[in-house]
């Protein structure tokens, strides 16, 4: 440890120390959450029974994103994010906001803005509205999301948008700030995916993640944590040493760690369901062990409840057309091995 670290370590506890963590259900050790995409929820009424019977936490999955709330200039329509946020606090779940500043989901209209002082002053308006809007509601927010370049080796450390192109790198501290004033006991992340596997990319996604903290803490910008999404691929190997150290770094600076949108994408695994559904549950695993070793993460949210309702269906289809299984519970909602592991790790 350098004076440096230890100054910072000591900065970070004390403005951590002053707010409170997620809370489990009684006699859970770890929360567990899930994300929520309003169409099913309006229609599938077995999607509200699950989440009122297995979560802990529930995430807007969309209804959060600039594209969903700013869909017109002037004017803000919470009705959509009211709506999941009414019903997860009618039944006592925690709720995590999902994410006040992406390079994507964003509307055509603010994608097109080119000014710095404009783009400044709508993110400063938009914070302002909507984390106080939900003020000592929302728990905790995923203030950015996926800011990292996609390959910062071949790309730099900055993913482009709207949001660097205009506002360079600042644009990152310029969020933390506003969430921070706008809901000082919030929770606030960073949170970005590619995180866990044993590539040269991966390394360097996480060291870009580290170099982004320690900037805000030199800054004394609060951040509480940092999310990993955790996409996972089956076919790729956790990165199990690299991870660990990424890990102890964020732990040593003082941050705690939540795993955001966990699913497993088995676009490679064979047919077999069985074995398909083993070879998922054996990924989240691996992973959620690796993991486990270091630190106890804040929540695990999975990328919604039920396989048909998955992000995966579109971008990871299987070459053999057979249907894509990386969720908790198939679509008969019959809960997989996948849902016991994460039960096992929050329990
Ligand atoms: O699952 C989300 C999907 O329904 C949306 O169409 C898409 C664009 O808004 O976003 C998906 O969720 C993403 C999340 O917000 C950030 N990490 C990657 C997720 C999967 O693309």
């Amino acid at each position: 440890l350098t004076r440096r670290s230890v100054l910072r370590l000591g900065v970070a506890s004390v403005g951590n120390a002053m707010l409170t963590p997620i809370p489990a259900v009684a006699g859970m050790a770890t929360p567990y959450g899930a994300a929520v995409h309003l169409h099913p929820f309006r229609n599938d009424p077995n999607l509200k029974r699950h989440l009122v019977e297995h979560t802990d936490v529930v995430v807007p999955m969309n209804a959060l994103k600039w594209a969903s709330l700013r869909y017109e200039k002037r004017r803000f329509d919470f009705s959509g994010a009211d709506e999941i946020i009414e019903f997860a606090e009618k039944n006592k779940k925690t709720i995590h906001g999902h994410a006040l500043l992406w390079y994507h989901a964003n509307p055509a209209w603010l994608d097109a803005v080119r000014s710095p002082v404009e783009l400044e002053n709508l993110l400063a308006d938009h914070i302002e509205k909507v984390v106080g809007r939900y003020a000592g509601r929302i728990k905790s927010w995923d203030v950015v999301n996926e800011v990292v370049a996609h390959d910062p080796v071949s790309q730099g450390l900055w993913r482009g948008g709207v949001w660097y192109d205009v506002l360079g790198p600042r644009h990152v501290e310029i969020a933390f700030r506003l969430a921070a004033q706008a809901d000082p006991k919030t929770l606030l992340f960073i949170n970005d995916y590619d995180l866990e596997d044993d590539s040269l990319r991966t390394l360097k996604r996480q060291q870009a993640i580290l170099s982004i903290v320690r900037n805000l803490q030199d800054k004394n910008i609060p951040i509480y944590g940092v999310g990993l999404q955790a996409h996972l691929y089956a076919e790729r190997q956790i990165g199990i040493r690299n991870l660990q150290k990424f890990l102890k770094s964020l732990k040593a600076m003082g941050l705690v760690v939540s795993i955001t949108e966990l699913d497993v994408i088995d676009w490679k695994l064979p047919r077999n369901i069985m074995e398909r559904d083993r070879l998922v549950a054996a990924k989240a695993e691996e992973f959620l062990d690796t993991v486990h070793e270091v630190v106890k993460p804040q929540m695990i949210t999975s990328w919604g409840m039920n396989d048909a309702y998955s992000w995966i269906q579109e971008v990871f289809p299987r070459d053999d057309g057979a249907m894509p299984r990386p969720l908790p519970f198939d679509v008969n909602w019959k809960a997989k091995p996948l849902f016991e592991t994460i039960r096992r790790f929050s329990s």
